[in-house]
């Protein structure tokens, strides 16, 4: 019986050691709900990195054996392939390039050795579990290579790969000096998915400038056979972010954040702590509104969540740094004994605590410089069940293309934020409400359970179409 094989860099699941011993952690991500559907049926599996660093081989073989039990086979890595696949190569050149950040690229051999290498043992992974007819789904930007990988081991298995974040133009992506290999190991894949046509007509162009191949109509020709490129845009569970709303515990917290609050308008910023968020660039909207805005003072506080990630990485350190430093200053500028600007938050919520954040929130302020999609947007929509609370979205985001009825702006616009944080504050009721139906209508409907199905549809369907092609 085929069986379907997901990878990706990190499992839905995270191992942590603990005084009684192993300890899993289930992810809450989007990504792991849509897809728990597939990977833990029959004898399907999801293979990728847990998340530590094992060094002993009991340890490793007990992880072994748990994880199997959830449908899951790890991969472990070493801490040089941590330091130079995981954070090198993968967050310090692929992710800035990617971004539109090539500034801040590392172009280093031995990261690239890294890469190569830790790919190749995801396709050893992979070879120890598949067999001839299953399908297999690559996800994102670690693990570029492998769809080729794994086409020489078997150059008929059935192949998708997605990739999460932007695709650059071609004038970006030709500064990696490595841009050749990587486009020829996605090529490997029969069907290659990104958030926005915009990515996937970006891939198509490098393919045909850097690689010399025939692209037409999303289809690319590699002489062996038809390879389908197209826009998959993720979507969210909505459902479970409009029940967790209405949720009793949402209800307590949301009546505990309004008790402390008062009648303050909340504007809601939630991220990874990520260059490509645009960060201190919302801090600086925010501050110039407060210079301009005085009838606001005293009137509005901005909720900031910023998720610790990577932090090892130099470029994130030195991020946090100013942050903390922007924060620091604007509070202390404008803050009085009642009123405190900016709550700042550099942590992890509970998913209930954040679905009370959204459900509080006046505005949501989800401003990147760069973000293949960004789901907490949509995850504020679906959280909305009043259907009051307006939705200020840049314009860099993936979910602009389908968010038509948010405040759109541009990231580098400051003066553009600034004015649409008060449009926003000033938005009648009734605006709110339409606006806000429009947008849940597109998030529940292209919700993540569509998502997956689209895309493996169109996988069979591409599959279908090379072999009606090779009898011709
Ligand atoms: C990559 C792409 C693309 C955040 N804070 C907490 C928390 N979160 C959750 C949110 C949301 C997720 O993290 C963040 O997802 P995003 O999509 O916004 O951003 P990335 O992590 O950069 O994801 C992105 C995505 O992949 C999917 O393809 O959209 O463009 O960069 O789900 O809710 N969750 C909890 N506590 C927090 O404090 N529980």
């Amino acid at each position: 019986m085929p069986k379907t094989i997901i990878i990706s860099n990190r499992l839905p699941i995270k191992v942590q050691r603990t005084e009684e011993g192993l300890a899993y952690e289930s992810s809450e991500g989007g990504l792991a709900t849509g897809l728990g559907s597939i990977y833990k049926q029959g004898d399907n599996v999801w293979i990728g990195w847990p998340g530590t660093y094992f060094e002993e081989d009991s340890e490793k073989k007990q992880v072994r054996q748990d994880l199997h039990q959830q449908s899951m086979h790890p991969v472990y890595l070493t801490e040089g392939e941590i330091r130079d696949f995981y954070e090198g190569f993968s967050n310090e050149t692929l992710w800035p390039t990617f971004h539109y950040f090539s500034q801040y690229a590392v172009y280093e051999d031995t990261y690239w050795e890294a890469y190569q290498r830790v790919n190749q043992k995801f396709c050893e992974a992979v070879m120890e579990l598949a067999s001839a007819g299953d399908t297999i789904w690559v996800h994102d930007y670690q693990l570029l290579l492998l769809p080729a990988m794994l086409r020489e081991q078997m150059p008929e298995s059935t192949i998708g790969f997605f990739q999460h974040i932007p695709f650059p133009s071609f004038e970006v992506f030709r500064l990696l000096p490595w841009r050749e290999q990587l486009l020829q190991g996605m090529l490997g894949a029969d069907l290659i998915g990104f958030h926005t046509y915009d990515d996937a007509r970006h891939f198509l162009s490098s393919v045909s400038r850097i690689v010399g191949l025939n692209t037409s109509q999303g289809l690319i020709d590699n002489g062996f056979r038809n390879i389908m490129v197209d826009a998959f845009p993720m979507g969210i569970d909505y459902d479970k972010y409009a029940s967790l709303a209405t949720s009793e515990e949402t209800h307590a917290k949301i009546a505990e954040y309004r008790e402390a609050l008062q009648e303050q308008r909340i504007i809601l910023s939630i991220d990874r702590l990520d260059y490509s968020k645009g960060i201190p660039q919302r801090l600086q909207a925010f501050e110039l509104f407060l210079k301009e805005n005085p009838d606001f003072h005293g009137k509005v506080t901005l909720s900031m969540l910023v998720v610790p990630s990577r932090d090892q990485v130099e470029m994130y350190k030195q991020l946090k740094e100013t942050i903390d430093e922007l924060v620091g200053r604007i509070n202390s500028s404008y803050r009085t004994i009642t009123w405190t600007p900016i709550q700042y938050f550099y942590r992890s919520f509970p998913i209930e605590e954040l679905s009370a954040l959204y459900s509080v929130a006046d505005i949501a302020l989800v401003t990147p410089m760069r973000d293949g999609m960004n789901l907490v947007c949509k995850e504020y929509i679906a959280s909305k069940v009043d259907r009051k609370g307006v939705l200020i979205l840049s314009e860099m985001a993936g979910a602009s293309r389908e968010l038509a009825d948010a405040l759109l702006i541009n990231p580098n616009d400051l003066g553009q934020m600034v004015r649409t944080i008060r449009e926003a504050l000033l938005m009648p009721e009734e605006e709110q409400i339409t606006r806000m139906e429009h947008m849940q209508e597109i998030v529940q409907r292209y919700n993540i359970h569509h998502w997956v199905s689209i895309f493996m549809n169109r996988l069979e369907y591409i599959k279908e179409k090379q072999k009606a092609m090779a009898t011709e």
